[in-house]
């Protein structure tokens, strides 16, 4: 049997379960859809996403949540045809709480659903272990935010990620505060999560390898609300610059409590930082802040109308990693199109060979299933404004060179 139980419906076959009154019963849910469409064969496909929805990153599990979503109603929307049925998507949606133990909880809960192919999670400590879960059931993952090139170096046919990693970010972090910044001296704080721990030794790899000295290795924990006793340490070392590698509920207060302390040396961090809840939660103390993001700015991407659908479907702005969860769905699609199958074990040797024209530009895998050529977007603030400096690498896709492919 097809284990994509995307059970194509029609009313004959509604007719058939009715009729014998016995064997397996369908999930109410289907047989519901179907008899809200008479005469339409619908292949429902369900498409499992996973993100902290409560936590002090539920803002990102949200966003990163809301651009699936937005993906699944638009394909739902259009209309697409696979295997002679009408595609009908349904977004099983759970909730990792950024939690390692939590994450591979739910990962078990959406095999055990029968999900046709699964986008999230969101943080690299959850997708990691979840990997192995989606891995051993064949169940194809994309991430559109967990940078740690762990990820994808597990040998694992199942995994993808459609932004780039943090070796890469890393780079681009380290030289940019050796060489154009001028630091002699840095300090780095991680939050001991696979994504901030491997973020913040990326950077000092490429911070020393620029000529700069690490003057302080920190830890805290993503839960933690309070940072002097070691900014404290750290403000003894002098350093010309500090950089943290975390999210942003942690690097927003400790942007505040660096200035509260009296530390001068310019602020760094990545991704998970580089959110529009940092710039909040800093206020005044966001000035001067510097980061990376592991894609391109929203402004640069191939839709310019994805911000304004996205506000008026969920009232709410882009945070970040949403054009990437939206781009996650699509591609899953578009290898089911391409397999004219929503089977996983059919659709996911299509996987390795796409060519998307997505939002976030040419999605195309590399043999681990890293995307190819990911953008790092380098931001500082200036005026309580998140500015770009620079975008290093990345896929350009023009809205002509689309057209010319249609
Ligand atoms: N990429 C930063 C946030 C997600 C993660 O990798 O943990």
């Amino acid at each position: 049997m097809d284990r994509s139980r995307a059970v194509s419906f029609t009313l004959v076959a509604l007719a058939g379960f009715g009729i014998s009154g016995c064997g397996k019963q369908e999930p109410p849910a289907e047989a519901k859809q179907a008899a809200a469409a008479p005469g339409i064969s619908e292949l429902v496909v369900k498409i499992g996403h996973v993100a902290p929805l409560t936590g002090n990153i539920a803002h990102l599990g949200k966003d990163n949540e809301n651009g699936a979503r937005l993906a699944v109603e638009e394909i739902n929307a259009k209309g697409v045809v696979i295997a002679g049925k009408k595609l009908k998507i349904e977004l099983v949606g759970e909730d990792d709480q950024a939690d390692p133990k939590t994450g591979t909880v739910v990962a078990q809960k959406l095999v055990d659903a029968k999900v046709n192919g699964v986008v999230g999670h969101l943080n690299s400590g959850t997708t990691i272990p979840a990997s192995k879960i989606y891995a051993d059931a064949g169940v194809p993952q994309i991430s559109p935010s967990a940078t740690n090139p762990t990820y994808t170096q597990q040998g694992f046919k199942t995994a993808f990620r459609v932004m780039a990693n943090d070796v890469q970010q890393g780079k681009v972090l380290g030289n940019f505060v050796a060489r154009n910044l001028g630091a002699k001296t840095v300090a780095i704080i991680d939050d001991r999560t696979a994504y901030g721990q491997g973020l913040a030794d990326e950077v000092a790899k490429a911070a020393q390898a620029g000529g700069a000295k690490i003057v302080a290795r920190e830890f805290t924990r993503n839960d933690a609300t309070d940072f002097r006793a070691i900014l404290t340490k750290i403000k003894g070392e002098k350093p010309d610059a500090v950089f943290y590698g975390g999210m942003d509920a942690q690097a927003g207060p400790m942007a505040k409590q660096m200035r509260q302390l009296g530390i001068k040396a310019r602020f760094m961090s990545g991704d998970g930082a580089c959110t529009p809840e940092f710039m909040k939660l800093a206020g005044e103390a966001a000035e001067g802040f510097y980061c990376t993001q592991a894609g391109l700015p929203l402004e640069r991407m191939t839709d310019k109308t994805f911000a304004d659908r996205y506000r008026k479907r969920f009232n709410a702005e882009v945070q970040i990693y949403s054009p990437y969860s939206y781009d996650a769905v699509g591609v899953l699609v578009d290898a089911m199109k391409r397999a004219n199958s929503v089977d996983p074990a059919k659709y996911i040797s299509e996987l390795p060979k796409t060519s998307y024209s997505g939002l976030t530009g040419r999605v195309a895998f590399d043999e681990k299933g890293d995307v190819k050529n990911g953008a790092i977007t380098l931001y500082e603030t200036k005026q309580g404004k998140l500015n770009v400096l620079e975008v290093v690498g990345g896929s350009t896709d023009t809205p002509a060179a689309q057209a010319a492919r249609k």
